[in-house]
C-alpha cells in the first residue's frame, strides 16, 4: 500500500510536473539531487580556474573584458546551484567542505591545463558546447529549483560557447602560428570533452534511476552522440580536424561513427589522477581559507543588524 504523499511523487513524476522543495520525495530522490547539484556547483567553482589563468595575459582590453565577465559568471552559476543545493536540506559549508576533502566529485574536464590562449577558445567552443548539449535537457528536469536555474544558466553557457567560437575563428584567420595553436588545443581537448558526459551507459550507476525519476532526460551516450554530431560541421566551418581517425558519417545510423574513448583516463582523473587535480583543490582550499575573514565579518555584520531590528 503506498501513502499519499509517495502518490503524490510518483503522479508529480508521471505527469511531468515539478517537485518542489516542500513536497515529500524519497530519501534516495534527495540525495541524488543534492549529489548531482553539488557535483555540478564544484564544477562551476573549479572551472573558474583554468581559464581564470588567463586574465592577466589576455591579448587585448576587449578579450580580456570578454574572459572577466565569463569566470564571473561561472562564479555566479555555482552560487545559484549551492542555493539549489539548499533547498533540498544541505548545507554550503558542509558541500564546500566535502569538495576540499575529495568526498565530492567535480567535473573531470578541469583537471586538464590551459597551456595557449587558444585554450580558451576551445573551452567555450568545446567545453560549454558539452555543456549545453548536457544541460538543455535539464530545463525539464524533475527538480523544480535545479530545472529553472538551468534555463538561465544555458542562456549564459550559449554565449559563452559563441565566445569561444569567435576567439578561434578570429586565430584562424590569423597567422600560420595561430592556427596550429587552435589545432593543437582542439587536439587536446577533444577526447576530454567527451568524457564529461560520463561513463558509457553500461557502466553508469546512477542513470536507470535518473532517467525513470525524469532527473536526467537522457542517457549519457545519448548527449555524447548529439554533441559530436553538432560538432563535426562546426570544426569543419573553423578549418580544424578532429583527433579521431575513425570519425566518419554513418548514413544507416544517422549519426557519426567515431572511435573508442579510453575510459582508463576518465577513471584516473575521476579518482583524483589527473594533470591538475591537486593543483585545483589546493588553488580552492586556499581561496575558502584566504576568504575566512569575509565569513566572519559578514556573519558579524548579519548579527548586529538582527539585533538592532529586535
Ligand atoms: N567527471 O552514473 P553516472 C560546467 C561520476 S559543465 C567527474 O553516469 P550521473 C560549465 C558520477 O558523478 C560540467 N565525475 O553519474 C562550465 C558518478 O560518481 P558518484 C558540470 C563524473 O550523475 C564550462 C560516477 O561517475 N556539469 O561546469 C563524470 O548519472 C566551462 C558514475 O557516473 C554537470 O555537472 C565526469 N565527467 O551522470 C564551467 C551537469 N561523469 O557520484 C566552467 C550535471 C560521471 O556516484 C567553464 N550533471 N562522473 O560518486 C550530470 O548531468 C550528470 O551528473 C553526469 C553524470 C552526466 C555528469
Amino acid at each position: 500500500e503506498t501513502r499519499p504523499e509517495q502518490e503524490h511523487f510518483e503522479r508529480t513524476i508521471d505527469r511531468d510536473q515539478r517537485i518542489e522543495p516542500r513536497d515529500w520525495m524519497p530519501d534516495k530522490y534527495r540525495a541524488t539531487m543534492i549529489r548531482q547539484i553539488a557535483q555540478h556547483a564544484h564544477s562551476e567553482i573549479i572551472g573558474m580556474q583554468p581559464e581564470g589563468l588567463w586574465i592577466t595575459r589576455a591579448p587585448s582590453l576587449r578579450r580580456k573584458a570578454i574572459l572577466l565577465a565569463k569566470v564571473q559568471d561561472e562564479a555566479g552559476h555555482g552560487l545559484y546551484l549551492y542555493s539549489a543545493a539548499e533547498t533540498l536540506g544541505a548545507d554550503r559549508s558542509d558541500l564546500t567542505g566535502k569538495l576540499i576533502s575529495g568526498r565530492q566529485k567535480y567535473s573531470s574536464i578541469f583537471n586538464y591545463p590551459t597551456l595557449t590562449f587558444a585554450d580558451v577558445g576551445v573551452i567555450g567552443w568545446l567545453v560549454d558546447g558539452a555543456a549545453i548539449c548536457n544541460q538543455v535537457p535539464l530545463c525539464r528536469s524533475s527538480y523544480g529549483p535545479y530545472a529553472r536555474a538551468m534555463i538561465r544558466i544555458c542562456k549564459e553557457e550559449s554565449f559563452h560557447q559563441r565566445q569561444g567560437y569567435e576567439l578561434l575563428m578570429t586565430l584562424m584567420r590569423g597567422t600560420g602560428a595561430q592556427r596550429e595553436m587552435v589545432q593543437d588545443a582542439v587536439n587536446r581537448w577533444w577526447w576530454p570533452s567527451l568524457m564529461m558526459f560520463g561513463p558509457p551507459d553500461a557502466d553508469s550507476t546512477h542513470t536507470a534511476q535518473s532517467m525513470a525519476w525524469k532527473i536526467k532526460r537522457h542517457t549519457n551516450d545519448e548527449l555524447r552522440q548529439r554533441f559530436v554530431d553538432m560538432t563535426v560541421p562546426q570544426a569543419a566551418a573553423l578549418g580544424v580536424t578532429l583527433p579521431d581517425p575513425d570519425l566518419r558519417w554513418n548514413a544507416e545510423r544517422g549519426h557519426h561513427d567515431f572511435g573508442e574513448i579510453d575510459w582508463s583516463e576518465l577513471k584516473r582523473v575521476i579518482s583524483g589522477d589527473g594533470p591538475c587535480n591537486a593543483e585545483r583543490i589546493e588553488r580552492r582550499r586556499k581561496a575558502h581559507e584566504d576568504g575566512a575573514w569575509v565569513r566572519e565579518a559578514a556573519a558579524a555584520y548579519a548579527a548586529k543588524h538582527a539585533h538592532k531590528e529586535v
